[in-house]
Protein backbone atom coordinates (compact mmCIF):
# COMPACT_ATOMS: atom_id res chain seq x y z
CA UNK A 1 0.00 0.00 0.00
CA UNK A 2 1.51 3.50 -1.25
CA UNK A 3 0.66 6.38 0.95
CA UNK A 4 0.66 9.24 -0.61
CA UNK A 5 0.70 12.72 1.00
CA UNK A 6 -2.42 15.38 -0.38
CA UNK A 7 -0.07 17.65 -1.75
CA UNK A 8 1.28 14.53 -4.18
CA UNK A 9 -2.01 14.06 -5.85
CA UNK A 10 -3.16 16.24 -8.53
CA UNK A 11 -6.49 18.11 -8.41
CA UNK A 12 -7.91 15.32 -11.13
CA UNK A 13 -7.49 12.73 -8.71
CA UNK A 14 -9.03 13.87 -5.71
CA UNK A 15 -12.54 11.92 -5.20
CA UNK A 16 -15.68 13.83 -5.17
CA UNK A 17 -17.53 13.60 -2.55
CA UNK A 18 -20.13 11.46 -4.28
CA UNK A 19 -18.27 9.07 -4.92
CA UNK A 20 -15.94 9.14 -1.86
CA UNK A 21 -19.60 8.46 -0.06
CA UNK A 22 -19.96 5.47 -2.48
CA UNK A 23 -17.45 4.30 -2.04
CA UNK A 24 -17.50 3.92 1.44
CA UNK A 25 -21.11 2.22 0.89
CA UNK A 26 -18.78 -0.66 -0.86
CA UNK A 27 -16.37 -0.92 2.11
CA UNK A 28 -19.03 -2.66 3.72
CA UNK A 29 -19.99 -5.04 1.47
CA UNK A 30 -17.64 -8.34 2.38
CA UNK A 31 -15.37 -7.59 -0.18
CA UNK A 32 -14.61 -4.32 1.15
CA UNK A 33 -14.25 -5.87 4.53
CA UNK A 34 -11.42 -8.47 3.10
CA UNK A 35 -9.72 -5.31 2.01
CA UNK A 36 -10.19 -3.15 4.95
CA UNK A 37 -8.39 -6.16 7.29
CA UNK A 38 -5.82 -6.26 4.61
CA UNK A 39 -4.78 -2.64 5.68
CA UNK A 40 -4.37 -3.54 8.67
CA UNK A 41 -6.82 -1.88 10.63
CA UNK A 42 -5.17 1.51 8.80
CA UNK A 43 -8.33 3.62 8.79
CA UNK A 44 -9.31 5.21 5.25
CA UNK A 45 -8.46 8.40 4.73
CA UNK A 46 -10.01 9.78 1.57
CA UNK A 47 -9.57 13.72 -0.16
CA UNK A 48 -12.70 15.59 0.26
CA UNK A 49 -13.64 18.05 -2.75
CA UNK A 50 -13.98 21.10 -0.62
CA UNK A 51 -15.04 24.96 -1.31
CA UNK A 52 -13.50 27.67 -0.05
CA UNK A 53 -15.16 29.68 3.09
CA UNK A 54 -15.72 33.44 3.83
CA UNK A 55 -15.71 32.59 7.38
CA UNK A 56 -12.23 31.15 7.70
CA UNK A 57 -9.22 32.73 9.66
CA UNK A 58 -6.70 34.17 8.11
CA UNK A 59 -3.47 35.55 8.80
CA UNK A 60 -2.25 32.28 11.32
CA UNK A 61 0.21 29.76 10.72
CA UNK A 62 -1.62 26.24 10.38
CA UNK A 63 -0.26 23.77 13.04
CA UNK A 64 1.08 20.73 11.12
CA UNK A 65 -0.79 17.86 10.48
CA UNK A 66 1.45 15.78 12.07
CA UNK A 67 0.83 17.62 15.19
CA UNK A 68 -2.90 17.58 14.30
CA UNK A 69 -2.79 14.29 14.45
CA UNK A 70 -0.41 13.21 16.80
CA UNK A 71 -1.57 15.36 20.10
CA UNK A 72 -5.08 15.11 20.71
CA UNK A 73 -7.63 14.29 23.71
CA UNK A 74 -10.04 11.44 23.52
CA UNK A 75 -10.10 9.86 26.57
CA UNK A 76 -12.35 6.71 24.76
CA UNK A 77 -8.57 5.96 23.64
CA UNK A 78 -6.43 6.48 26.84
CA UNK A 79 -5.50 9.53 28.60
CA UNK A 80 -2.41 10.76 27.18
CA UNK A 81 -2.00 12.88 23.83
CA UNK A 82 0.03 10.47 21.84
CA UNK A 83 -3.06 7.57 23.17
CA UNK A 84 -5.64 8.21 20.86
CA UNK A 85 -3.04 7.78 17.44
CA UNK A 86 -2.35 4.87 18.79
CA UNK A 87 -5.11 3.17 19.76
CA UNK A 88 -7.77 4.87 17.67
CA UNK A 89 -6.99 3.06 14.00
CA UNK A 90 -8.92 -0.09 14.39
CA UNK A 91 -12.22 1.92 15.11
CA UNK A 92 -15.05 0.66 12.66
CA UNK A 93 -16.32 4.28 11.22
CA UNK A 94 -18.20 2.36 8.57
CA UNK A 95 -21.53 1.88 8.73
CA UNK A 96 -21.80 4.98 10.86
CA UNK A 97 -25.50 5.98 12.22
CA UNK A 98 -26.46 9.09 14.00
CA UNK A 99 -29.90 8.64 16.24
CA UNK A 100 -31.55 11.93 15.65
CA UNK A 101 -34.36 12.11 18.47
CA UNK A 102 -36.10 14.77 20.41
CA UNK A 103 -37.60 17.89 20.12
CA UNK A 104 -37.60 17.64 16.22
CA UNK A 105 -40.61 16.93 13.44
CA UNK A 106 -37.99 14.49 11.50
CA UNK A 107 -36.41 12.19 13.99
CA UNK A 108 -34.85 8.86 12.81
CA UNK A 109 -31.37 6.85 12.72
CA UNK A 110 -29.61 8.75 9.81
CA UNK A 111 -26.44 6.92 7.88
CA UNK A 112 -23.69 8.86 7.99
CA UNK A 113 -24.00 9.28 4.13
CA UNK A 114 -27.32 10.68 4.33
CA UNK A 115 -26.11 13.34 6.79
CA UNK A 116 -23.46 14.43 5.08
CA UNK A 117 -24.20 14.22 1.16
CA UNK A 118 -26.85 17.67 0.75
CA UNK A 119 -23.91 19.93 1.76
CA UNK A 120 -20.59 21.46 0.65
CA UNK A 121 -17.87 20.76 2.66
CA UNK A 122 -16.40 24.15 3.38
CA UNK A 123 -12.56 24.56 4.14
CA UNK A 124 -12.51 26.58 7.57
CA UNK A 125 -9.47 27.42 9.14
CA UNK A 126 -10.13 28.00 12.86
CA UNK A 127 -7.90 28.56 16.52
CA UNK A 128 -8.81 25.58 18.52
CA UNK A 129 -7.81 26.25 22.68
CA UNK A 130 -7.71 23.56 24.52
CA UNK A 131 -8.74 24.46 28.48
CA UNK A 132 -5.62 22.96 29.41
CA UNK A 133 -3.49 26.06 27.88
CA UNK A 134 -2.53 24.72 24.46
CA UNK A 135 -3.96 25.63 20.94
CA UNK A 136 -3.47 24.90 17.45
CA UNK A 137 -4.72 26.78 14.07
CA UNK A 138 -6.31 23.70 12.75
CA UNK A 139 -8.08 23.35 8.76
CA UNK A 140 -11.40 21.65 9.38
CA UNK A 141 -13.43 20.30 6.76
CA UNK A 142 -17.13 20.20 7.54
CA UNK A 143 -20.79 22.20 7.40
CA UNK A 144 -22.36 24.28 9.29
CA UNK A 145 -24.39 22.39 12.05
CA UNK A 146 -27.27 25.19 11.70
CA UNK A 147 -27.72 23.68 8.20
CA UNK A 148 -28.15 20.01 9.11
CA UNK A 149 -30.18 20.67 12.08
CA UNK A 150 -32.66 22.48 9.89
CA UNK A 151 -33.43 19.32 7.84
CA UNK A 152 -34.81 18.05 11.33
CA UNK A 153 -37.27 20.53 11.84
CA UNK A 154 -36.43 21.84 15.41
CA UNK A 155 -39.68 22.08 17.08
CA UNK A 156 -40.35 26.23 18.50
CA UNK A 157 -40.18 24.46 22.08
CA UNK A 158 -36.27 22.96 21.76
CA UNK A 159 -33.90 25.33 23.35
CA UNK A 160 -30.78 22.79 23.54
CA UNK A 161 -28.71 20.58 21.66
CA UNK A 162 -27.40 17.08 23.28
CA UNK A 163 -24.69 15.09 21.15
CA UNK A 164 -23.25 11.63 22.01
CA UNK A 165 -19.69 9.88 21.39
CA UNK A 166 -20.27 6.22 20.43
CA UNK A 167 -19.62 3.52 23.17
CA UNK A 168 -18.14 0.62 22.25
CA UNK A 169 -15.52 -0.80 24.62
CA UNK A 170 -14.33 -3.30 22.11
CA UNK A 171 -12.98 -0.72 19.69
CA UNK A 172 -11.98 1.66 22.98
CA UNK A 173 -9.72 0.68 24.97
CA UNK A 174 -9.98 3.94 27.55
CA UNK A 175 -13.66 2.58 28.21
CA UNK A 176 -12.41 -0.84 29.68
CA UNK A 177 -10.07 0.93 31.75
CA UNK A 178 -10.77 0.33 35.76
CA UNK A 179 -10.03 3.51 35.98
CA UNK A 180 -11.92 5.84 33.99
CA UNK A 181 -11.98 9.19 34.32
CA UNK A 182 -14.99 10.35 32.50
CA UNK A 183 -18.73 8.80 32.64
CA UNK A 184 -19.49 7.02 29.29
CA UNK A 185 -21.14 8.08 26.52
CA UNK A 186 -19.21 11.04 26.43
CA UNK A 187 -22.00 13.50 26.28
CA UNK A 188 -21.88 17.37 25.55
CA UNK A 189 -24.40 20.33 24.86
CA UNK A 190 -25.09 23.72 23.27
CA UNK A 191 -27.46 25.90 23.53
CA UNK A 192 -29.84 26.19 20.44
CA UNK A 193 -28.50 29.48 19.34
CA UNK A 194 -24.93 28.67 19.61
CA UNK A 195 -25.52 25.53 17.62
CA UNK A 196 -27.29 27.91 14.95
CA UNK A 197 -24.45 30.42 15.04
CA UNK A 198 -22.55 30.38 11.59
CA UNK A 199 -19.30 29.36 13.00
CA UNK A 200 -20.41 26.26 14.63
CA UNK A 201 -19.02 23.39 12.31
CA UNK A 202 -19.81 19.37 11.81
CA UNK A 203 -17.01 18.29 10.81
CA UNK A 204 -16.06 15.17 8.54
CA UNK A 205 -12.41 16.00 7.90
CA UNK A 206 -9.18 18.10 8.26
CA UNK A 207 -6.25 18.68 6.13
CA UNK A 208 -9.09 18.52 3.13
CA UNK A 209 -9.11 14.56 4.03
CA UNK A 210 -11.51 12.61 6.15
CA UNK A 211 -10.80 12.85 9.41
CA UNK A 212 -8.21 10.64 10.96
CA UNK A 213 -9.89 8.22 14.06
CA UNK A 214 -7.59 9.67 16.78
CA UNK A 215 -9.60 13.36 15.84
CA UNK A 216 -13.21 11.74 16.12
CA UNK A 217 -14.30 10.12 12.66
CA UNK A 218 -16.58 10.14 10.77
CA UNK A 219 -18.16 13.06 12.46
CA UNK A 220 -17.49 15.94 15.10
CA UNK A 221 -18.20 19.27 16.44
CA UNK A 222 -15.87 21.94 16.19
CA UNK A 223 -17.11 25.25 18.14
CA UNK A 224 -14.03 27.42 18.23
CA UNK A 225 -15.05 30.16 20.20
CA UNK A 226 -15.08 27.36 23.22
CA UNK A 227 -12.94 25.29 25.04
CA UNK A 228 -12.05 22.16 22.79
CA UNK A 229 -13.65 20.00 25.10
CA UNK A 230 -17.13 20.75 23.35
CA UNK A 231 -15.71 19.41 20.46
CA UNK A 232 -17.23 15.99 21.05
CA UNK A 233 -15.78 13.54 18.80
CA UNK A 234 -17.10 10.61 16.95
CA UNK A 235 -21.21 11.57 17.11
CA UNK A 236 -23.85 8.53 17.49
CA UNK A 237 -26.65 10.57 18.49
CA UNK A 238 -28.16 14.28 18.43
CA UNK A 239 -31.30 15.58 20.96
CA UNK A 240 -32.88 18.18 20.62
CA UNK A 241 -34.08 19.82 24.19
CA UNK A 242 -35.64 22.33 26.26
CA UNK A 243 -33.76 21.39 29.21
CA UNK A 244 -29.86 22.21 29.59
CA UNK A 245 -27.75 18.98 28.75
CA UNK A 246 -25.54 17.70 31.30
CA UNK A 247 -21.64 17.97 29.96
CA UNK A 248 -18.99 15.28 30.70
CA UNK A 249 -16.59 17.44 32.20
CA UNK A 250 -18.82 19.27 34.10
CA UNK A 251 -20.09 16.06 35.63
CA UNK A 252 -16.28 15.11 36.41
CA UNK A 253 -15.52 18.04 38.37
CA UNK A 254 -18.48 21.14 38.06
CA UNK A 255 -16.70 23.93 40.16
CA UNK A 256 -13.70 23.34 37.12
CA UNK A 257 -15.77 22.95 33.55
CA UNK A 258 -18.99 24.98 33.15
CA UNK A 259 -21.69 24.12 30.34
CA UNK A 260 -20.54 27.13 28.31
CA UNK A 261 -16.80 26.73 28.65
CA UNK A 262 -16.59 29.84 26.50
CA UNK A 263 -12.83 30.79 25.83
CA UNK A 264 -11.88 33.78 28.59
CA UNK A 265 -8.68 34.63 29.18
CA UNK A 266 -9.96 36.61 32.54
CA UNK A 267 -11.84 33.73 34.00
CA UNK A 268 -8.53 31.16 35.53
CA UNK A 269 -9.37 27.71 35.97
CA UNK A 270 -9.55 27.05 39.62
CA UNK A 271 -6.25 25.53 39.52
CA UNK A 272 -4.63 27.37 37.02
CA UNK A 273 -4.51 31.08 34.31
CA UNK A 274 -6.25 31.05 31.70
CA UNK A 275 -4.26 34.67 30.47
CA UNK A 276 -1.87 32.64 27.87
CA UNK A 277 -1.61 29.53 25.72
CA UNK A 278 1.17 27.41 23.84
CA UNK A 279 0.76 27.28 20.20
CA UNK A 280 1.62 23.53 19.70
CA UNK A 281 4.21 23.09 17.20
CA UNK A 282 5.72 26.57 18.17
CA UNK A 283 9.98 26.69 17.96
CA UNK A 284 11.09 26.66 21.24
CA UNK A 285 8.57 23.72 22.35
CA UNK A 286 7.65 24.08 26.14
CA UNK A 287 10.08 27.09 27.11
CA UNK A 288 8.80 28.94 23.89
CA UNK A 289 7.14 32.45 24.66
CA UNK A 290 3.31 32.02 25.57
CA UNK A 291 0.85 34.03 23.25
CA UNK A 292 -1.82 35.84 24.86
CA UNK A 293 -5.76 34.33 24.97
CA UNK A 294 -8.21 35.91 23.15
CA UNK A 295 -11.57 36.56 24.53
CA UNK A 296 -14.24 34.14 22.40
CA UNK A 297 -10.57 33.01 21.19
CA UNK A 298 -10.85 36.04 18.79
CA UNK A 299 -14.29 35.57 17.46
CA UNK A 300 -16.11 37.67 19.30
CA UNK A 301 -17.40 39.54 16.95
CA UNK A 302 -19.52 36.68 15.55
CA UNK A 303 -20.34 35.36 18.98
CA UNK A 304 -20.52 38.00 21.79
CA UNK A 305 -24.02 39.34 21.36
CA UNK A 306 -25.26 35.89 22.14
CA UNK A 307 -24.15 36.30 26.05
CA UNK A 308 -24.78 39.94 26.17
CA UNK A 309 -26.14 40.61 29.50
CA UNK A 310 -24.83 37.46 31.01
CA UNK A 311 -22.44 37.20 33.86
CA UNK A 312 -19.23 34.84 32.12
CA UNK A 313 -17.70 34.72 36.04
CA UNK A 314 -20.51 32.83 36.98
CA UNK A 315 -21.31 30.84 33.22
CA UNK A 316 -18.17 30.13 32.92
N1 LIG B 1 -15.65 11.94 22.74
C1 LIG B 1 -14.69 12.79 23.08
N2 LIG B 1 -14.62 13.98 22.48
C2 LIG B 1 -13.64 14.86 22.82
C3 LIG B 1 -12.69 14.55 23.84
C4 LIG B 1 -12.79 13.27 24.45
O1 LIG B 1 -12.00 12.89 25.33
N3 LIG B 1 -13.79 12.42 24.04
N4 LIG B 1 -11.72 15.47 24.18
C5 LIG B 1 -12.03 16.90 23.91
C6 LIG B 1 -10.89 17.79 24.14
S1 LIG B 1 -10.43 18.11 25.75
C7 LIG B 1 -10.25 18.44 23.11
S2 LIG B 1 -9.05 19.61 23.40
C8 LIG B 1 -10.59 18.13 21.70
C9 LIG B 1 -9.33 17.74 20.93
O2 LIG B 1 -9.61 17.58 19.56
P1 LIG B 1 -8.43 17.17 18.56
O3 LIG B 1 -7.74 15.97 19.15
O4 LIG B 1 -9.09 16.87 17.26
O5 LIG B 1 -7.50 18.35 18.48
O6 LIG B 1 -11.53 17.05 21.58
C10 LIG B 1 -12.58 17.09 22.49
N5 LIG B 1 -13.57 16.07 22.17
MO1 LIG C 1 -9.12 20.03 25.72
Amino acid sequence: MLIRKPSDIRSSEITPLRAYLSRRAIMRGSAGLIAAGALGGLSLAAPLQTVKSDLTTTGETLTSKDDVTSYNNFYEFGVDKSDPAENAGPLTTSPWTVKVDGMVAKPGDYAFEDIVKPHAIEERVYRMRCVEGWSMVIPWNGFPLADLLKRFEPLSSAKYVAFETLVRPAEMPGQDSSWPVLEWPYVEGLRLDEAMNPLTLMAIGLYGETLPNQNGAPLRLVVPWKYGFKGIKSIVRITLTDTQPPTSWNKQAANEYGFYANVNPQVDHPRWSQATERRIGESGGFSAPRRDTLMFNGYGDFVASLYSGMDLAQNY
